[in-house]
């Protein structure tokens, strides 16, 4: 039907999930963010381009739990694409379920195959392998933990104690902290999780955006079961890919886990990522985290930006 009141900007995007947790990858119809590296055409995206991250995962079409990822062109030109992930809330710096989501996604466009592929994120280069039985490793940036058994006092909940670890995003990593692990939880976790990571953020830490609490795990198998909220307060369905590095780098520096052992770390939902690490620099407590998981896809779309719609950019 056309109403005659402007032709709607098109973006063609792919959908798909890791382990429960959402990607949406912008193939076609994103901004021109000029030539330059991934960081700097980030850098672009976020200083001239907010309205379309808003557009793209944010509510009337998306939802706070959505992750998106914008492919853009790499200037390591032995990377296959480069991607920028976002958030409801702003820019990630990698994602790696969102990783596996993309290997996925450009797998069933026919522009890639199985084997190992490069991308070019906002923090650095990484590797993702996809097999033949259709999972995906992502060998993701260098992860280290920053601080062992930092303790914040919680208003209202008391001192917490946890580790701060960098594996492309900030985590503080809780291991004591009463909660209950499981799903009917979630509301509740994402409240106690929301205000462990405000104290946090005022109290030495200001770079921390998730959050993971982690406990025993339910399946024969895993090692360990997390919940991670986000910076834009959802929490993560899949069991983090950068979280579970963040993980990796603390169990390395702890000894708790000898360099090439597989890990596995079960979500929230009970998905579960299995992980591994080999050390970059072990004097320094840097390692080289790999993870492997599987995503399907959910939709091929074409998201539609109607001139005329006064929430076209989506909600704040
Ligand atoms: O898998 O790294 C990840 C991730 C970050 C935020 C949501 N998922």
């Amino acid at each position: 039907m056309d109403l005659g009141v402007g032709v709607p900007q098109r973006v063609t995007a792919i959908d798909s999930h890791t382990g429960g947790e959402p990607t949406r990858i912008v193939i076609a119809g994103g901004p021109d963010l000029g030539a330059g590296s991934v960081a700097e055409k980030a850098r672009v995206f976020g200083e001239k381009h907010d309205c379309f991250r808003r557009a793209v995962v944010n509510e009337p079409r998306g939802s706070d739990v959505l992750v998106g990822a914008l492919l853009v062109e790499p200037v390591d030109a032995t990377c296959a694409a480069g991607v920028i992930f976002f958030n409801n809330v702003g820019l990630l710096g990698m994602c790696g379920h969102g990783t596996i989501g993309l290997v996925v996604t450009l797998a069933h466009l026919g522009r890639i195959g199985v084997g190992a592929h490069r991308f070019e994120t906002t923090v650095g280069v990484v590797t993702a392998t996809l097999h033949a039985d259709g999972s995906v490793s992502v060998a993701n940036v260098d992860s280290f933990r920053k601080a062992h058994a930092a303790t914040v006092e919680v208003p209202g909940i008391g001192p917490i104690t946890g580790d701060v670890a960098w594996s492309g995003n900030w985590f503080f990593l809780v291991a004591e902290h009463g909660q209950e692990i499981v799903h009917v939880n979630a509301a509740a976790l994402t409240g106690f999780a929301t205000r462990i990571r405000r104290a946090v953020n005022a109290q030495g830490f200001p770079e921390v955006d998730h959050v993971e609490l982690y406990g025993s795990p339910t399946q024969a198998g895993s090692h360990s079961r997390s919940f991670v909220l986000c910076p834009g307060g959802a929490y993560d369905r899949s069991p983090c890919g950068t979280g579970t590095s963040a993980k990796l780098a603390c169990l390395a520096a702890d000894g708790k886990l000898a360099e090439g052992a597989e890990w596995a770390q079960e979500s929230i939902i009970g998905s579960v990522f299995r992980g591994s690490f080999r050390w970059v620099d072990r004097a320094r407590g840097i390692i080289a985290p790999t993870i492997t998981g599987i995503a399907y896809i959910t939709a091929e779309t074409t998201l539609l930006l109607d001139p005329a719609d006064p929430f076209r950019w989506g909600l704040t």
